[in-house]
């Protein structure tokens, strides 16, 4: 049996690029450490109404000018709260919840993205050093008003 000589390249290009991604995903998990957050806290999401945090979802400031606490719901089809403000430079820890499906979260033009979960908190850190107003959308689609899914970051120049 001859094998096209084509052929036989693409099997080894195939077999390749099967090691390489093996590789990379080894290294990742086994060297450099990189894992899935393994303690997130749960939360009963037909309870979320009863939690100080998400029954008034809020920006609060921890250390003014330094750090802020979001509290943030996602559910169909919106975010609370939907204006958010923050100096820029402070750190921001958003944590963030649904009741209902799984929902995305993204600032766009930041690299902060993160699912939204049901039964999950999701707990994301950022700073945002560019003074503005900021677009957060929902990236997992979850509904027919899906796309109306949105709030605002408001990130105003007094210096964290
Ligand atoms: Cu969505």
């Amino acid at each position: 049996m001859t094998i096209n000589k084509y052929e036989k390249a693409w099997l080894i290009f195939s077999a390749v690029m099967v090691v390489a991604f093996l590789s990379i995903i080894g290294y990742f998990s086994f060297v450099a450490g990189l894992q899935t957050p393994q303690e997130a806290e749960v939360i009963d999401p037909l309870l979320i109404g009863e939690d100080a945090r998400f029954s008034q979802p809020r920006v609060e400031e921890v250390i003014p000018g330094e750090l802020y606490n979001v509290y943030m719901v996602g559910r169909m089809w919106s975010y609370s709260p939907r204006e958010l403000q923050v100096p820029r430079g402070a750190y921001v820890k958003f944590y963030i919840t649904s009741p209902d499906v799984q929902h995305g979260f993204h600032v766009v033009g930041t690299n902060v993205q993160a699912n939204v979960i049901p039964g999950y908190v999701t707990v994301i850190t950022a700073r945002f050093e560019k003074p503005g107003e900021y677009l957060i959308v929902c990236n997992e689609y979850c509904g027919r008003g899906h796309q109306f899914m949105r709030a605002k970051l408001i990130v105003t120049e007094d210096e964290g």
